[in-house]
């Protein structure tokens, strides 16, 4: 079984300073792992790379060569990579073996709310390289900023979430920046916990362009609520504590944590099956002893042998 993450949102949200921050950190503590960039614009990669797409194809060239803009140059790639998605496979086999995988997505989000080739490349992989992947989805802290982002948002978040059907984390990146976009409305929990929206409805309000759609966002704030599988956990990729919790919930997202399960089960069953060889359901000698002396005669005594038979 091979553990990895798909790693997706905005673009500038993070994703590729994420990729390089989370490999150090997976390695510090003990994982081999294989950075996949699949970002077919991603240029001057921080990162070593194992499989890195740019060598199948590139956008610039798709831009060129088929007089696309950067958003219709990007499906054209996923299409493209769908198509060849042999070639990734080959390109990954020698690595499942012993390696975690983090896949550095591209920014354009409607690859991954609206667009369904880069859902079939992730489903393909999964598939056929038996894969237990989880989306994580960075979405810079800084749309808590404003309600009317931060709307857009959980929007966002909850599309994806919907559209892609696999185990998912919404992370709010960059949050030691946080402060530095002036007093939040509500405490960072208020924020991560997607708990009561209404309270959104007054601040959105006080601006007069958001005032204007206010009715939609209510009715926007309330689907978000009824589906209640938004929240989010926040993110500092310098700050070692920080990328520990996050790997902690995203090895319980995808089962990393019940890894070593699958021999355990195997030692389980040798023993269901094998003889018992301890007297599990007798009572002690001692306490038969004790029952003896309490309620007994001598001629009436429990017949109790040595070896417990
Ligand atoms: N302060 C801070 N900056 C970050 C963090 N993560 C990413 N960045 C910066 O955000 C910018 C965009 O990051 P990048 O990884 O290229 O985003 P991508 O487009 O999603 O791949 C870069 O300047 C990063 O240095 C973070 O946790 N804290
Ligand atoms: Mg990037």
């Amino acid at each position: 079984m091979v553990f990895g993450q798909v790693v997706i949102g905005p673009p500038g949200s993070g994703k590729t300073t994420y990729c390089n921050g989370m490999s150090q950190f997976l390695n510090l503590i003990g994982r081999k792992v294989a950075v996949v960039n699949l970002d077919p614009a991603n240029d001057a990669l921080p990162y070593e790379c194992a499989v890195n797409v740019e060598d199948l194809i590139k956008l610039e060239d798709v831009m060129a060569e088929h007089s696309l803009g950067p958003n219709g140059g990007l499906v054209y790639c996923m299409d493209y990579l769908e198509k060849n998605i042999d070639w990734l496979q080959s390109k990954l086999q020698p690595l499942i073996k012993d390696h975690y995988l983090l896949f550095d997505f591209p920014g354009q989000v409607e690859l991954f709310f609206l667009h369904a080739n880069a859902k079939r490349v992730i489903m393909k992989l999964i598939k056929r390289l038996n894969l237990r992947l989880t989306a994580v989805h960075l979405v810079d802290a800084h749309l808590c900023s404003d309600p009317g982002k931060y709307v857009s948002a959980l929007l966002l978040s909850l599309s994806t979430m919907v559209h892609l059907e696999l185990p998912h984390v919404n992370v709010l990146s960059k949050i030691d920046l946080i402060e530095s976009y002036g007093r939040l409305a509500f405490n960072l929990d208020f924020y991560t916990d997607v708990q009561d929206l209404s309270y959104l409805h007054h601040h959105l309000d006080q601006d007069p362009r958001s005032a204007k759609y206010r009715k939609l966002t209510k009715e926007l704030c309330e689907v978000i609520e009824n589906y209640g599988l938004v929240n989010f956990t926040t993110l500092d990729i310098q700050d070692k504590e920080s990328v520990g919790n996050l790997v902690k919930l995203i090895d319980k997202s995808n089962g990393y944590i019940f890894a070593g399960i699958e021999e355990s089960a195997v030692e389980f069953s040798k023993i269901a099956v094998g003889p018992v060889d301890w007297d599990y359901y007798r009572y002690p000698f001692s306490l038969v002893a004790a029952v003896q002396e309490k309620y007994m005669t001598d001629d009436e005594s429990l017949d109790v042998d040595e070896d417990h038979d």
